[in-house]
């Protein structure tokens, strides 16, 4: 029985430490200035963690084959536990995760707290059960308001945002239901929550920040390469959570500005 348990436990770890060594099921690729830098930060993670993990279950295999019944390995005994020991292994931890959390931080620091550059574009994310909107300013580089009274998802678009449509601010806002930006540009994303905790979720930008009912919190990101994008809610939020997807359209700033005026023109 104990070979049994040995061999069930190191199968299970050679192959889902396969999985992981192969790449089969990864990340898409990065098309983001920040991409290269979080790409190095989650293989360290990963080189880091499975050496640990690995290490752990070939010893849970060795001590189920060694103590096995009846085999002739002393007899069990109580142990209160070994101090020493349990003080290393808290601080190896310790080291691991605040040395992960340090080695990160800067990353985080750059997208979240630094803010975005003035000339970055800015874009508008609203979530709300089960999708997303994004507003643009216009070229007066001015939001208007929106009031909660006039939120009407039925009618997509400006009114699923509730667009004041009496705010002069407001006449030349453009309310998309696909996320245009140009590539090379610093994309200034404020995201907002109508109902519930979204995820906004743009593998391919490494980008993911939940969007919090009653709070605009700005992120930004710079996309590198064009091309269409798949984005999500990475936070299930209700029935409809699994239909809460778009598309991030990365183009250059000529077909940028070209789709902003004729959106422009459609609303005039
Ligand atoms: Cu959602």
């Amino acid at each position: 029985m104990g070979l049994v348990l040995l061999i069930v436990i190191w199968l299970i770890t050679l192959i889902s430490a396969y999985f992981f060594l192969a790449k089969t099921w990864w990340l898409p690729v990065g098309a983001s200035a920040a991409a290269a830098g979080i790409d190095h930060h989650f293989s360290t993670t990963y080189i880091l963690m499975g050496t640990v993990f690995i290490a752990a279950q070939v010893a849970l295999g060795y001590c189920a084959w060694k103590y096995r019944d009846g085999s002739s390995s002393s007899a069990a005994r109580y142990t209160h536990g070994n101090n020493t020991l349990e003080i290393a292994w808290t601080i190896l931890t310790a080291v691991l995760f605040i040395g992960l959390n340090l080695a990160s931080g800067s990353i985080w620091a750059s997208e979240r707290f630094r803010p975005a550059v003035s000339n970055a574009v800015q874009v508008e994310v609203t979530g709300m059960q089960f999708a997303w909107y994004f507003r643009y300013p216009g070229p007066d580089g001015k939001f208007g308001g929106t009031k909660p009274e006039l939120i009407d998802p039925s009618t997509g678009g400006e009114g699923a945002v509730g667009l004041d449509t009496t705010d002069l601010a407001s006449k030349d806002d453009i309310v998309s239901s696909t996320m245009y930006v140009p590539v090379n540009r610093e994309i200034e994303v404020i995201l907002r929550s109508h109902d519930v905790i979204h995820s906004f979720f743009v593998p391919n930008m490494r980008f993911k920040q939940d969007a919090v009912p009653g709070l605009a919190i700005h992120m930004h990101f710079t996309p590198i390469a064009t091309g269409d994008y798949e984005l999500t809610c990475a936070e299930l939020c209700g029935l409809g959570h699994y239909k809460m997807n778009g598309m991030l359209k990365v183009v250059s700033q000529e077909e940028f500005d070209k789709w902003l005026t004729a959106r422009e023109a459609e609303k005039q």
